[in-house]
């Protein structure tokens, strides 16, 4: 970002402003004038000569914008929607709070912006087998994350605990392992119906968030094979965990039932995922003996391709070959890992989602009374300081398509949770995606961050009071 102050150039947003936009751009001014209305208490409305103006014009490049303050108005300008709702969050940060009551006077400081992304994957992970979150809560948690950026929520719908999303075809799923006494402790029930899903993804796409969905596979799996015994080698029933263990479950590779029903689910999970994305998991899979690893990914990933998709898979499925476009998810700790390193060399693209850094289901501290702690405590400065471009070997910034923040939810269980777990953490990663490393600094990045707190109280959203943070 850079910015060219001029204070002689502030704007006072004056009784009756209007906004005004291009027709492709009338949503992302409707929602500036929801913001607007907020924060001055009047009405705002979108009309042909407002003196806050959205124009789509200027650099093709999709999320890339400029702002201009001058004492008669604002002028937002992208090439594309995004990029002008990329614009409208910068200025959302430059208008007060607006909280119950509204300022008499809102006056939007004077210059020029001129922005664009570092990655064009701006992600961040969100549990919903372990606990589910409803669709009021999704749509909440979106409206959050694009205030910063965030372009890709990436949902975890499957795992040992629950299945959160109806299939057409294998009721079961989501009749028994999304039912009553799923998730950790029984106590995170629920799913997405097929249409509830479609409703969210339009929901991500008005705030220009991509819906990225993830099958664990091919461990990770107890709570299909409760819902479908045939699913297991012997058949026989398995019976339910709520417990937080992994790596015990797997799908038969040598079964033919195996393929049938992973087939059925991507082709669902495709249909109705309009997004380029589609993750197969591909973690912990301890209980499935490496040749039937490679023989079951070697089998799964090219049924992605056909479906129209492009698969991401946590950085495990490095270990085989992959086809040319997937793309690796690197979560450990470890500081290289040589099948990511080698899927850079071949030209793979990469997700980096380092767990000592970027896993918002890390404890702050000791003291935090959620999270767990297997890759150490992650403070907030710890989750700011470092660059996913030295994070490993051999993958470096042309080897990136970006970053990744994955909160898993077992200890988690309400939106309040989420919220306290992901901020101020949430930011530091978004940050790190969206601004070159040259422009990043600690010591301005906290001092940026104090201000939001007030911000966020004024919005309901619950956060961490870090002690490393100068709370304003
Ligand atoms: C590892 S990260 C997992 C998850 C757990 C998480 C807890 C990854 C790909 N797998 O199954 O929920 O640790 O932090």
């Amino acid at each position: 970002m850079s910015v060219t102050p001029d204070p002689a150039a502030t704007f006072v947003i004056p009784p009756g402003v209007a906004v005004s936009a291009a027709p492709a751009a009338a949503a992302v001014a409707e929602q500036l004038a929801v913001v607007l209305r907020r924060v001055t208490g009047q009405s705002v409305p979108l009309a042909g000569d407002g003196a806050i103006r959205l124009l789509l014009e200027g650099p093709e490049k999709s999320e890339a914008y400029t702002i201009e303050v001058a004492a008669g108005g604002v002028t937002l300008r992208a090439g594309a929607p995004a990029g002008l709702f990329a614009a409208v969050q910068t200025l959302r940060q430059l208008l007060p709070a607006g909280g119950a009551e509204p300022a008499d006077e809102v006056a939007v400081p004077g210059g020029r912006i001129t922005d664009e992304p570092r990655f064009a994957y701006r992600g961040m992970m969100l549990d919903l087998a372990r606990h589910f979150f409803g669709p009021a809560d999704l749509r909440s948690w979106i409206d959050t994350i694009a205030q910063f950026k965030i372009n890709h929520l990436h949902l975890h719908l499957t795992d040992d605990q629950g299945w959160r999303l109806e299939i057409p075809g294998w009721p079961r799923l989501t009749e028994v392992s999304g039912g009553p006494g799923t998730g950790v402790d029984g106590a995170g029930p629920g799913f997405l119906t097929t249409a509830e899903y479609e409703e969210l993804i339009a929901y991500a796409e008005s705030r220009f968030v991509t819906i990225v969905p993830e099958i664990d596979l091919p461990g990770h799996v107890n709570a299909a094979q409760l819902a479908y015994p045939e699913l297991t080698r012997d058949g026989r029933p398995v019976a339910q965990r709520t417990d937080a263990e992994v790596g015990y479950s797997s799908l038969v590779a040598d079964h033919e039932q195996t393929y049938a029903f992973v087939e059925d689910v991507l082709r669902e999970v495709a249909a109705r995922t309009p997004g380029p994305y589609l993750h197969i998991g591909g973690d912990e899979a301890f209980s499935t003996p490496p040749g039937d690893y490679r023989t079951f990914l070697s089998r799964v990933l090219p049924m992605v391709g056909n479906f129209g998709k492009r698969v991401i898979g946590w950085h495990e499925m490095a270990a085989v070959d992959l086809p040319a476009n997937a793309i690796p998810q690197y979560w450990r700790i470890e500081p290289a890992d040589d099948g990511v390193t080698r899927a850079a060399a071949a030209g793979h693209q990469v997700i980096m989602s380092p767990a000592d850094r970027s896993y918002l289901d890390m404890k702050y501290d000791q003291d935090t009374p959620l999270g767990l702690d297997w890759a150490g405590t992650v403070g907030v400065r710890r989750s700011y300081d470092w660059d996913p471009a030295d994070r490993l070997p051999g993958v470096g910034e042309e080897s990136l398509l970006g970053v990744e923040a994955p909160l898993w939810s077992e200890t988690l269980r309400s939106l309040a949770d989420v919220q306290f777990m992901a901020f101020p953490r949430l930011p530091a990663i978004a940050e790190i995606g969206w601004t070159p490393r040259a422009a990043r600094d600690w010591s301005s990045f906290r001092d940026r961050l104090a201000g939001f707190g007030s911000r966020w109280t004024a919005e309901g959203v619950n956060y961490h009071r870090s002690a490393e943070i100068d709370w304003r």
